[in-house]
C-alpha cells in the first residue's frame, strides 16, 4: 500500500470512527450552536424553563488515551450577568463527577428525570458553588482524572465519565458549558473523544437573525424504526425542522410556555447508523429572550437517544436521490 493510500485510510477511519471528531469536546459542541446548558434551583417554576432542576451529561475517551485528564466549567457560579436572576441571588448547584462500573450502564443514569440510582457509579469529584465573583465569567477545573477510573463501553472503544450539575436551593437560572481537556489551565481536546446527554436543557440564542440557529445531532442506531421527540417550555419560538441525509426538511411541533409537546417520526433506511439535525430557528419578529428549552428523544422501545456534542459521522448533509426513470 502507498504511504498516500495508508493516510487517506486512516483519515476515513477517524473521521467516521465512534465517537466522534475531534470537537466533540466543547459542551455545547461547535456545530450545535447553543449559547449555554441551564439548569434552575429546585424553588424556581418550571415555567422558568427547566422541568427537573438537574442535567447529566457523558464524556466519553477513547481506550487508547492514558494521559490525564481534567473536566472544565464555564461559570460554574450563579450570579453576574451571565446567569439568569429571579428576584435575588439565593441558589445553589452541586456539581458531581462520576466513573466506575455502572456510572453509564445502570439503566437509571440512562433515564430523562433525576430519580432512583441517577448518581450511579463511583463519586470522583464534586462541589457545591452559589453566587462567586471570582469564578464569574471564569472556567473552573475537577481533576486531573485517570482515563482508566471511567466506566469501560466496548461499543465506542471508549472509557465513560458522567458529570451531573443539581440544582439543590433557590430559583435562579445557572448558564455554563463544559471543556473536556488535556490540560487544567487551558481547552485542550483529546483526540476521538465526545459528549452526550439524553435530555438537553438549552438556552437560545437572545437574536433571531437567521445565523441564529442552534443545533441538536441524536444519533440513530440499528433498529430504529420510529422516533418520539417530547419537548418542553419552547415558547413558540420559532420553527423546529428535522433534515437528515433522505430527508430535505420535516416540521416537527414545538412546545409552548410551561407546557410539553411530543410527535412521532419514522426512520428511513438510509438515516440507520448516522445522526438527524434537528434544527431550531429562532421567531422572526418580537425577540423571545431568554428562552429556555427542553427536549429528549426515544426510539420505539422507549429507549432515550443520545445527542452527541460532536455529531456522529459528522453532520448530515441531504443528498436527493437521482430519479430513475423506468425504460418502456
Ligand atoms: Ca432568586
Ligand atoms: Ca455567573
Ligand atoms: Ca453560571
Ligand atoms: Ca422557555
Amino acid at each position: 500500500m502507498t504511504d498516500t493510500r495508508y493516510i487517506q485510510i486512516f483519515i476515513v477511519l477517524l473521521l467516521t470512527a465512534l465517537p466522534g471528531r475531534m470537537s466533540g469536546q466543547a459542551v455545547p459542541g461547535p456545530d450545535e450552536n447553543i449559547p449555554y446548558l441551564i439548569t434552575f434551583g429546585p424553588e424556581a417554576s418550571t415555567s422558568w424553563g427547566d422541568d427537573d432542576f438537574s442535567q447529566t451529561f457523558f464524556f466519553t475517551i477513547p481506550v487508547d488515551y492514558k494521559d490525564p485528564f481534567y473536566i472544565r466549567i464555564y461559570d460554574p457560579d450563579i450570579g453576574g450577568k451571565t446567569d439568569e436572576l429571579n428576584n435575588f441571588w439565593n441558589t445553589r448547584m452541586v456539581y458531581s463527577v462520576y466513573g466506575g462500573k455502572g456510572c453509564y450502564t445502570h439503566p437509571d443514569a440512562k433515564g430523562i428525570t433525576p430519580a432512583n440510582n441517577y448518581k450511579s457509579g463511583t463519586l470522583l469529584a464534586t462541589r457545591t458553588f452559589g453566587m462567586d465573583n471570582k469564578l464569574d465569567e471564569k472556567w473552573f477545573t475537577f481533576g486531573p482524572f485517570n482515563p482508566a477510573d471511567g466506566e469501560y463501553y466496548q461499543k465506542f472503544s471508549s472509557n465513560v465519565f458522567k458529570i451531573i450539575c443539581d440544582g439543590i436551593s433557590g430559583d435562579d437560572g445557572n448558564l455554563y458549558r463544559y471543556f473536556l481537556s488535556r490540560r487544567s489551565d487551558e481547552n485542550v481536546p483529546i483526540q476521538g473523544a465526545n459528549a452526550f446527554t439524553y435530555e438537553y436543557t438549552f438556552r437560545m440564542w437572545n437574536n433571531n437573525d437567521t445565523s441564529f440557529v442552534s443545533h441538536i445531532y441524536p444519533f440513530i442506531d440499528s433498529g430504529c424504526v420510529y422516533i418520539k421527540q417530547k419537548n418542553f417550555d419552547w415558547d413558540d419560538d420559532g420553527d423546529f425542522i428535522i433534515v437528515s441525509v433522505e430527508r430535505k426538511g420535516q416540521d416537527m411541533p414545538l412546545s409552548s410556555e410551561d407546557d410539553w409537546v411530543e410527535d412521532r417520526m419514522p426512520i428511513l433506511g438510509a438515516e440507520i447508523g448516522k445522526s438527524l439535525d434537528f434544527r431550531f430557528y429562532k421567531r422572526r419578529g418580537e425577540l423571545v429572550k431568554n428562552n429556555n428549552v427542553v427536549i429528549s428523544v426515544e426510539n420505539q422501545y422507549g429507549e432515550n437517544l443520545q445527542f452527541f456534542s460532536a455529531p456522529i459521522g459528522g453532520v448530515p448533509v441531504y443528498k436527493p436521490r437521482l430519479k430513475v426513470t423506468p425504460k418502456k
